[in-house]
């Protein structure tokens, strides 16, 4: 019998409503209401900004830091959860107004990689080795107004400084092909994967991939998710749906392209992923018009899909998938998914 699979969110995920049209439309949810509704809604594992974590770490000597994340730690362990990831987050931080690592202010890309070095301080104090690096504004707007060679070498740099701060910390990178920055220097796994075996220690590099991401680059969530798996990399996963190439939309997993979210939970129950000890993320967003009573709804339902598409994963007939390979009849193998999908 497979492990069971392990939920997390990121406090992110239960948010006022703000977009970038409009002010929020639900009261603001506190720290320990999240971890509450997390407890709620099953997930075990907590994902973290540096700044979820320790909300003014900015103004807070590194020993602070440490002491102020090693009390969450208890917070979160008296509700039964785990610290899952820490993330730096430099896109929302002044200094990081043209990027971090990649900025064209040298200031810049020494405060982010000094705010890094404190984000991997934050994970070890708050009980987890893992870092996501979503290179947010690590792009441009203008391309001809960054060096991409010299970029690349920034964000190598910036891993390197992470994973000399302690032997056992990993980095997940989670590359976004776009969105805040035009064009994002490092869109895909693959560019995450080479980037990692060009790193000190290329075995704790590896990736989280986000479905809409993977949508945003046109590419298929599942292949990208197998590409990483093949490679030993997929660390984590931010499943969620997206409707074509638009802003992130970060719906309910499986609300665009229900057969995509199959295809996602069958390649990662192929790779037996529960078992490799990841957690199942769902980086996922309450609609602006959910009230706030209900804004947990695209959490659970997301939950609720993945469980029922795992199902759906192990009902599969897989001799007559296979006999239909062995055919080379893939328009019967297309029905079979198809009826399969569709099957009460
Ligand atoms: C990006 C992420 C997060 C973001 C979050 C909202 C780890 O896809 O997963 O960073 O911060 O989505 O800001
Ligand atoms: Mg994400």
């Amino acid at each position: 019998m497979p492990a069971d699979y392990r939920f997390s969110l990121g406090p992110w995920n239960i948010h006022p409503g703000a977009d970038p049209f409009g002010p929020p439309v639900r009261p603001p949810v506190s720290f320990d209401d999240v971890l509450t509704a997390a407890v709620d809604l099953g997930f075990s594992g907590i994902q973290l900004h540096d700044d979820d974590a320790v909300p003014n770490l900015e103004n807070l000597p590194p020993a602070a830091v440490v002491r102020e994340a090693a009390e969450l730690r208890k917070r979160l362990d008296d509700h039964g959860l785990v610290a899952e990831f820490v993330a730096p987050r430099l896109w929302e931080h002044a200094h990081g107004i043209d990027g971090g690592y990649t900025s064209n202010c040298p200031k810049a890309r020494t405060w982010a990689i000094e705010r890094s070095k404190r984000a991997v301080d934050v994970a070890l104090a708050v009980g987890c080795d893992l870092i996501v690096m979503w290179p947010a504004r690590e792009g441009t707007a203008v391309r001809e107004s960054k060096n991409p060679i010299e970029a690349a070498r920034q964000m190598l740099e910036a891993i390197d400084a992470m994973l000399a701060v302690a032997p056992n910390v990993r980095i997940a990178i989670e590359p976004k092909p776009n969105e805040p920055v035009d064009h994002a220097f490092v869109p895909t796994i693959g560019h995450a994967l080479a980037l990692g075996a060009r790193s000190s220690d290329p075995a704790r590099v590896g990736v989280l991939i986000e479905s809409a991401h993977a949508i945003l680059a046109g590419l298929d969530p599942s292949d990208e998710m197998g590409f990483a798996l093949a490679a030993g990399k997929l660390w984590s996963v931010h499943l969620n749906d997206q409707n074509g190439l638009k802003f992130d939309q970060d719906k309910v997993f499986g609300a665009a392209n229900l057969r995509g979210a199959f295809d996602q939970v069958r390649v990662l129950e192929a790779a037996g992923y529960a078992d490799l000890g990841g957690f199942v993320g769902f980086d996922v967003k309450a609609q602006r018009t959910q009230r706030a009573g209900a804004a947990t709804a695209h959490l659970a339902t997301s939950k609720r899909i993945f469980q029922m598409l795992v199902a759906k994963v192990r009902s599969f007939p897989e001799r007559t998938a296979n006999e239909c390979i062995a055919n080379r009849d893939y328009e019967a193998l297309e029905r079979l998914v198809l009826e399969h999908l569709l099957a009460g």
